[in-house]
């Protein structure tokens, strides 16, 4: 009888994301009976540093975007060297597919084939030992370990447990969600892509969902009865309403969170995802919506210093560009203090990149998408490094997103403390807060749930 967590079988196929667009997913079978599956989601706003995305380029099938060679990858080359291994030791796991692809970007095989192997492993090692996800990413998780190239001291004089209880227990994570949708995820509608609620005051993930929802449908109301054309969805649930300027999205969350009864800037406070390396052409920042103006990287700042002050944002994501880093370090002086600043296109979910963000003095923050990077373990990787240099770990769905729900598993399990995900509409993105609410119940006083607590190093934030 074979070894019960030795793979047996790695098979792979085309399916679709939540934007019918080909995406890889991946069966890893473990000795006679445990089975593994993950699917890939895919960005629409992605970072050049992003590791490799292998597409066909066929243009007689789904214009060019079939995955058939990222298929074929796993099928022909990655799948059958799996073979044999332990999926328990993830580790080796991943390894080895990176040595078999063995270019820098992931390009030879495609990120999408390796990511694929590497979480439906994850799943099927937790079948094979007969332990939920998340108790087996949790050993995952303890198990990793900061590399001596990743080790430096943390720019904002934080250590591990001035950012506790992150990293340290199982924990619900605080959702930061999207209500208003632009850019590349709503037709360019405003410039920036997302108008995010945070529910800091929420006392658990029950409440704070529950609130959501209720802003959701205020905003929904207000929208409507303001006259707003394209009151429609987006590519991640949020409305996509045609507003005359970005500045409106804010006073219409404003307007929202208080028509649901609840406090601005107590209860709950806003997010941006300016995404504005979207928006930014040779050293300016081109912003449409509202009337046509140009920023240089000081300007962009001092436009986020003047909402921060005027509106109860705590968090702004991407507010420079990938490679703006002059920007970043001044954004940072700046607002660092008293906003989180996530390195979105600036990380990639890298941990050389975030090195250098951390040793430049650039943000405080790192969103954490598994398919930047490409595989689970160079993910655990990042968000160690994340906390050990005192920097808020977020992780985040891509726009293009599907039923599997494994980052909500991987949130709690590595208790990263924030989960970005998209809007409370559309089931790609409820299928992750829903298995949120099945692992609050289930796992009960096991797990915490620190909520906007997290943010008590900010200026102005208890
Ligand atoms: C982002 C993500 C998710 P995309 O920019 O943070 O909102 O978008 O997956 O398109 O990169
Ligand atoms: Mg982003």
């Amino acid at each position: 009888m074979s070894h019960p967590t030795k793979i047996t079988h790695v098979h792979a196929r085309e399916v679709l994301d939540s934007r019918g667009k080909p995406t890889v997913e991946v069966e890893v079978h473990c000795g006679p009976h445990a089975v593994g599956r993950a699917i890939v989601p895919s960005g629409a706003s992605t970072g050049q540093f992003e590791a490799h995305e292998l597409r066909d380029g066929d243009p007689t099938r789904f214009d060019g975007q079939g995955v058939l060679k990222a298929v074929q990858s796993v099928s022909a080359v990655l799948g059958p060297e799996c073979v044999g291994l332990d999926a328990v030791d993830q580790v080796a796991l991943d390894r080895r597919l990176l040595e078999l692809d063995g270019s820098p970007h992931k390009s030879r095989l495609g990120a999408n084939a390796i990511l694929g192997i590497s979480l439906a492993n994850a799943q099927a090692a937790a079948v094979a030992r007969r332990v939920d996800l998340v108790v087996h990413l949790l050993d995952l998780w303890q198990q990793t370990a900061l590399p001596a190239e990743f080790r430096t001291p943390g720019r904002m004089g934080m250590s591990d447990a001035s950012l506790a209880p992150l990293g340290q227990e199982l924990l619900l994570p605080l959702p930061m969600v999207n209500m208003i949708s632009g850019g590349l995820h709503a037709g360019r509608n405003l410039d920036l892509q997302d108008f995010l609620i945070l529910p800091v005051g929420a006392g658990s993930y029950r409440e704070a969902l529950g609130w959501i929802v209720s802003i959701y449908r205020r905003l929904g109301e207000a929208l409507t009865s303001a006259g707003c054309e394209g009151v429609l969805v987006g590519d991640e649930g949020g409305y996509g309403p045609r507003l005359t300027s970005n500045e409106m999205a804010l006073s219409f969350l404003t307007l929202a969170i208080e028509q649901a009864g609840l406090r601005p800037g107590i209860d709950v406070a806003l997010g941006l995802d300016v995404a504005s390396t979207h928006f930014f052409d040779a050293g300016r920042y081109l912003l449409r919506s509202g009337g046509d103006v140009e920023f240089d990287s000081a300007g962009m700042v001092d436009l986020l210093d003047d909402w921060s002050r005027r509106y109860p944002l705590i968090s702004v994501e991407d507010g420079c560009a990938e490679d703006d880093w002059d920007g970043w370090n001044l954004l940072t002086n700046r607002l660092g203090g008293r906003l989180q600043l996530i390195g979105d296109d600036l990380f990639v979910t890298n941990p050389e990149r975030l090195k250098r963000g951390v040793e430049r003095g650039c943000a405080n923050s790192v969103l954490i998408k598994l398919n930047q990077i490409g595989s689970l373990t160079e993910t655990l990787v990042t968000l160690r490094m994340a906390l050990s240099v005192g920097y808020w770990p977020v992780v985040s769905a891509r726009s293009g997103e599907t039923e599997d729900s494994f980052i909500a598993v991987l949130a709690v399990a590595t208790g990263a403390g924030q989960i970005k995900i998209g809007s409370v509409a559309r089931s790609e993105r409820l299928a992750k807060y829903n298995q949120l609410l099945r692992l609050e119940e289930k796992l009960g006083s096991r797990a915490g749930y620190a909520g906007g607590k997290i943010f008590r190093t900010l200026r102005g934030h208890s």
